[in-house]
């Protein structure tokens, strides 16, 4: 009993009446995402002026921050109709001799201090790219050293693993998307304005299904979470966060590549999430249920209600999620694995906020 206390940690601190920071921070995702509809207008109107009239756009950022800018580049592509390069930060000097003025750079830390991140951002400028900073620290090197910041605005993340950062630099970088789009003639995310109160509904519809999934789930040692596009920017962070926060060896992969070799390992003791946000995804996520049948591996579909209905006549787990068609459905089903990561660590006598190995700034 003691050591059950001690490993929930949370009986033995405040955080607000949670047992534990993580959820805690889950729960004041929708508040943080009004605060930014609310003060980051102009902000990012300014900053997508300079996106739409640059010449290349390079995305830079590092684990969840890296995540949080490969769902920005498929937005980009999907509402705006342009193209950016999205660098992990230690990848930069693979790309440095093509950075040149005219371009600019978005460099996403929710600490402002990881230094793989600052040294990329260093050689950008020093290349004469204009540097965007997203953070949530505007004291922080990144904010010092970029020629913009957006601030996040979420508050100090006391868990190392990160979700409301996560949310509140996505919801930014949507809303960054989203006025580029305009600017470009484009309609924009419609339904941002309205996402604050989506996701204030949806976690509370869907933390009772992540803790029923994740007493099922828990005692595997591995999970594939498979998505294309967006969707596969959405499994990226969804697997960091099972690694970080419940220690479950957990990989992304693109379902068009699942038939390409990764189905060689997907058997009965491996669970496979799909995350299934467009119609385009549709013919190969049948594909490779077709070539599963009968293989007894643990399949759940993370989904929006009007996609999911043709393929749920199959007995699959489905959740179904708000059936948003743009972008915006990354911010809701990352809740999801954010509460299922969060509940299989709990199952499994973790402590959430404090994963082996991580500290909160990786310098
Ligand atoms: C980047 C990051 C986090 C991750 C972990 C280590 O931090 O990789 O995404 O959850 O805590 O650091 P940052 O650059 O966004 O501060």
């Amino acid at each position: 009993m003691v050591l059950i206390m001690e490993l929930f940690r949370g009986p033995l601190i405040d955080v607000g009446g949670s047992p534990h920071y993580m959820i805690k921070e889950i729960h004041e995702e929708p508040s943080i995402l009004k605060r930014l509809w609310e003060n980051l207008g102009d902000k990012i109107r300014q900053i997508a002026q300079r996106i739409y009239s640059s010449d290349k756009i390079y995305v830079i950022g590092s684990g969840s921050s890296y995540n949080a800018g490969l769902v920005f580049h498929y937005a980009l592509a999907q509402h705006a109709r342009r193209i950016s390069i999205p660098i992990v930060s230690g990848d930069y000097p693979h790309y440095s001799g093509i950075v040149s003025r005219g371009d600019v750079a978005i460099a996403i830390s929710q600490s402002g201090y990881t230094s793989d991140t600052l040294e990329a951002v260093k050689r950008a400028r020093g290349a004469g790219a204009y540097i965007v900073g997203v953070t949530n620290n505007p004291e922080s090197p990144l904010a010092r050293i970029s020629d913009d910041i957006i601030h996040i605005m979420a508050g100090k993340e006391e868990a190392v693993t990160a979700t409301k950062t996560f949310t509140a630099q996505l919801y930014s970088l949507l809303m960054v998307s989203s006025e580029v789009s305009k600017l470009g003639g484009g309609e924009g995310i419609e339904d941002l304005g309205a996402l604050p109160k989506i996701l204030l509904s949806s976690i509370s519809n869907l933390e009772p299904i992540s803790r029923r999934i994740a007493s099922e789930i828990y005692r595997y040692q591995s999970i594939f979470i498979l998505g294309m596009g967006i969707g596969h920017a959405v499994s990226r962070e969804a697997a960091l966060k099972l690694k970080e926060a419940s220690g479950i060896y957990s990989e992304a992969i693109h379902t068009s590549e699942a038939r390409h070799g990764p189905k060689a390992v997907m058997g009965k003791k491996t669970p496979i999430y799909c995350n299934i946000f467009a119609e385009e995804d549709l013919e190969d996520v049948e594909k490779l249920l077709r070539d599963l049948e009968g293989s007894g591996v643990p399949i759940y579909l993370i989904t929006s209600k009007e996609i999911g209905e043709d393929i749920g006549k199959r007995s699959l787990d489905i959740v179904t999620l708000t059936p948003l068609k743009s972008s915006s459905i990354a911010i809701i089903a990352t809740s999801f694995y954010q509460l299922l990561s969060y509940y299989v660590s709990i199952s499994r006598l973790l402590d959430p906020d404090m994963p082996r190995m991580l500290t909160k700034v990786v310098l």
